[in-house]
């Protein structure tokens, strides 16, 4: 186990200090209370708020492992932030956070990304790749199966569009979803102390991005990222979808590319809000890394030259090493493939502001998926959908190249 001072709570991403936790009380008979922290988290209604259980600070400087309720007395092991009374896991005190940021815009593919990932890395990359387990934390398991995989691996059926998270507050929809890897020492990791990782995933409607208030959470989540996988619409860039019959490009798409924010546009909004959050200024690039990811790979296959390694299948997992050089060759592919199609000026909102970026393209439905006019879908068969986040780890050290 690592020691941290602070901690980034998953759910509201405010940083605190370790012994700064709170307990809240887990008996049952024990009076309620109204929860103001969390009526306001949930964007609720403040002249009625929740009722919850006591929640107060432990009085030692060191956070304890258990404490006495004030109220009832009893011993509760139930450690919440202080900003947002969600429990948190045990990973946030003690392990490495890999809070991952799926921005992009409207339609570009983040909730289908979102959803087939998850299922991935719990069947295929954890135990593979980690060798270990990845476990849903408190209610994410059900949120997760409610809003992703009920519809695409029971009813096959591609997801319908996400609404905003600021209006959606009543299907938990505002709320990250959130797992904790364990991993043994003996596999691929560097061998430090770390061996618990919190991983945070937010669906965002593009439409939040259009809000540059600094206090709102989906901002903040950006902020204290420690990687953005910045999602594109290969299907808005005008050269690839000419060279596509339109029926394909409708099914692959659920609205109007033409209404969609312009890819340079939100990087453009999201590096503001970082540079703002922490001090950056325009001279200086961010150290977040950026996966610049292409979605819908399926769809444009059959226009990109063949033998590249983007069709090639991910290769890390069989390797069971994040093999660099393919990722390299890939990236290359991409930057190649954009000045190709006149779709470059992306491309330089990149350089100007990251210090380490790479290019991806991926499908989360997999070769020969695309939706039918009905929506229905075979089982998600996704092609490189791992590669974006296994670079980020190995970006931060995590995992070796
Ligand atoms: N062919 C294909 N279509 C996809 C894929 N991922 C998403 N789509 C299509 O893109 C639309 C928008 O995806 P969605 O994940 O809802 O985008 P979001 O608005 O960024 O969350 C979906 O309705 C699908 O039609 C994919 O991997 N392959
Ligand atoms: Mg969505
Ligand atoms: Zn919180
Ligand atoms: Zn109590």
């Amino acid at each position: 186990m690592m020691f941290k001072p602070d901690f980034i709570c998953p759910y509201c991403f405010e940083k605190h200090k370790h012994s700064s936790a709170q307990f809240r009380c887990i008996n049952t008979r024990c009076k309620d209370f109204d929860d103001i922290e969390m009526t306001r988290y949930e964007n609720g209604n403040l002249s009625v708020p929740r009722k919850g259980k006591k929640t107060f600070g432990a009085s030692s400087r060191a956070l304890p492992r258990q404490a006495a309720c004030p109220e009832c007395g009893k011993t509760t092991y139930k450690i919440v932030c202080p900003s947002c009374h969600n429990t948190l896991p045990e990973s946030t005190l003690n392990g490495k956070d890999m809070i991952i940021s799926i921005v992009g815009s409207r339609d570009a593919g983040k909730s289908h990304f979102v959803g087939v990932i998850i299922n991935e890395l719990i069947e295929r990359i954890a135990p593979k790749l980690f060798g270990g387990a990845m476990a849903a934390f408190d209610d994410t398991m059900q949120r997760y199966q409610r809003n992703f995989a009920r519809n695409l691996y029971v009813d096959m059926k591609k997801l319908e569009l996400t609404r905003s998270s600021q209006v959606d507050v009543n299907n938990g929809a505002y709320r990250p979803l959130i797992f904790t890897l364990n991993v043994n020492h003996k596999s691929m990791f560097n061998r430090n102390t770390i061996d618990s990782y919190t991983f945070v995933f937010f669906d965002t409607a593009g439409e939040d991005l259009n809000d540059e208030d600094t206090m709102n959470t989906v901002n903040k989540y950006i902020c204290k990222s420690a990687g953005i996988i910045f999602l594109l619409d290969p299907l808005q860039i005008p050269a690839v979808a000419n060279q596509l019959d339109a029926w394909t490009v409708s099914r692959a798409s659920s609205v109007d590319w033409r209404r969609a924010a312009r890819p340079d546009d939100i990087i453009a909004r999201v590096s503001n809000l970082i540079r703002y959050d922490r001090n950056i200024r325009s001279n200086e690039k961010i150290k977040i890394p950026v996966a610049a990811v292409f979605s819908k790979y399926d769809v444009i296959e059959p226009i990109v030259p063949r033998g590249c390694a983007i069709s090639d299948p991910s290769p890390h997992c069989a390797k069971k090493t994040f093999d660099s050089t393919d990722a390299y060759n890939v990236s290359s592919e991409i930057q190649g493939l954009l000045k190709t199609w006149g779709a470059d000026s992306f491309m330089t909102q990149l350089d100007i502001n990251y210090t380490a970026y790479s290019y991806f393209a991926v499908s989360a439905l997999g070769m020969h998926n695309n939706p039918k006019d009905d929506s229905t879908i075979d089982r998600p068969r996704p092609h490189r959908i791992e590669d974006p986040l296994l670079w980020i780890m190995k970006e931060n050290g995590v995992l070796k190249g």
